[in-house]
């Protein structure tokens, strides 16, 4: 058996103003902030982070179009912000009438839409047997299918994998069984159980050939500014509105990818042998949901963090969105953002991936949620990222 082991390596709840200036907070000398949003001169590109001392802290933020915004520290592990009203009414209502008039289709993850008979085998505790927890975390890893325990016993009892009944598939009994054949079971399994697929919703890519509009451009220029971010790095920016019914959920995941020599940062919507990287997600909700559809972070700010259990435990939010650290309220036109990197010491660029930085989508119980999903992606490759944005000057 091939053996993966993976070790995991006073909230002040009070409200606080500063007034502030994004301005005060530009990279340096070199950039400088106007109607555009913020530009620098190329030679000084660098990513910046926003800075927060404490969870519930508020900044009052001026944009240069007059609007002023409140920046409420959520979370420092990972570092979340929400800002209320950062799209007017008719911006979410002009999102949301795009993406229906291009036309949603059901969301799909990589994992499921690809062939995938070479995963990981999850032996988490290094006893070179399967336990049922981690055949179950096996089957989402490679499938982005979650099924319960009791799934796992039946499908134990209808294939004959366990074939000595103790509950545990040694390498022995795992080799009686095809990753194809496996993979077969498990798509069948999950056909007619929607609410275990990791993701279940509808969404539309917007603007994917960069093409855009006059709306889109304003919340660019909106999004540089509050993140103090090159607006030509904005402009590189995926942006993608998804649509969740009854039910809807996203299981937590991380927007982006550790950091991997051997496999190079995608560029656009190459997907070929390379890794997603997102620097920043920030997320858009586009109506007031009746009830449900939290963005939960299971583990924000979470003292005991452990990877292992993180996979175990606390990624199924179809299930345990309750048990999430942090739940963000969808209200229509808020932003949410958050890191999913740290910056790189020596390149000023994009750095590790934060573990903390996982999260989801809780179920809808009631109404539909609309989001948009804004990415800001930053490669591992600095100057062709520069060579990217220097279209934009
Ligand atoms: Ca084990
Ligand atoms: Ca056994």
């Amino acid at each position: 058996m091939t053996g993966r082991i993976s070790i995991g390596v006073l909230l002040c709840v009070c409200c606080y103003t500063i007034h502030y200036s994004i301005a005060d907070d530009i990279q340096d000398n070199a950039c400088y902030k106007d109607e555009n949003g913020i530009s620098c001169h190329k030679t000084t590109y660098k990513l910046t982070r926003l800075e927060s001392s404490f969870v519930g802290s508020i900044k009052e933020v001026v944009l240069t179009d007059g609007t002023e915004l409140e920046l409420k520290t959520l979370s420092l592990k990972p570092l979340i912000f929400e800002l209320p009203n950062f799209l007017s009414e008719e911006e979410c209502n002009h999102f949301r009438s795009l993406a229906h008039d291009i036309g949603l289709e059901p969301s799909q993850t990589l994992k499921e839409k690809t062939e995938n008979t070479n995963f990981n085998i999850l032996d988490l505790d290094g006893d070179r047997k399967l336990s049922v927890p981690e055949m179950r975390v096996t089957i989402e890893e490679a499938f982005d299918v979650y099924p319960h325990d009791e799934d796992i016993l039946e499908m134990y009892a209808e294939t004959g994998l366990d074939a000595n009944n103790d509950g545990f598939i040694t390498p022995n009994e795992l080799n009686k069984l095809k990753p194809s054949d496996l993979q077969r079971y498990v798509r069948s399994f999950v056909q007619n159980q929607p609410e275990k697929h990791a993701r279940l919703s509808n969404q539309v890519w917007l603007y994917p050939d960069n093409s855009t509009d006059s709306v889109f451009e304003r919340i660019q220029k909106r999004v540089s500014e509050i993140v103090a971010l090159p607006i030509e790095l904005v402009k590189l920016s995926d942006f993608q509105v998804v649509q969740y019914g009854i039910d809807g959920h996203y299981n937590a995941h991380y927007d982006s990818t550790p950091v991997d020599s051997k496999y190079p940062c995608c560029v656009r919507f190459d997907k070929r042998n390379c890794r997603i990287c997102r620097y920043m997600t920030i997320l858009f909700y586009l109506n007031d949901v009746q009830e449900g559809g939290e963005t939960a972070f299971p583990v924000a700010d979470d003292e005991m963090f452990n990877a292992t259990e993180v996979k175990l435990d606390k990624r199924n939010l179809f299930q345990k969105c309750d048990e999430a650290k942090l739940k963000v309220l969808p209200a229509k036109g808020k932003a949410v953002i958050w890191y999913n990197h740290f910056i790189d010491n020596t390149t000023q660029w994009l750095g590790q991936l934060d573990q903390y930085s996982i999260h989801g989508g809780c179920p809808v119980k009631k109404g539909k949620k609309w989001i948009g999903n804004f990415w800001i992606k930053v490669t591992d490759n600095k100057d062709e990222d520069i060579k990217r944005m220097e279209k934009f000057i």
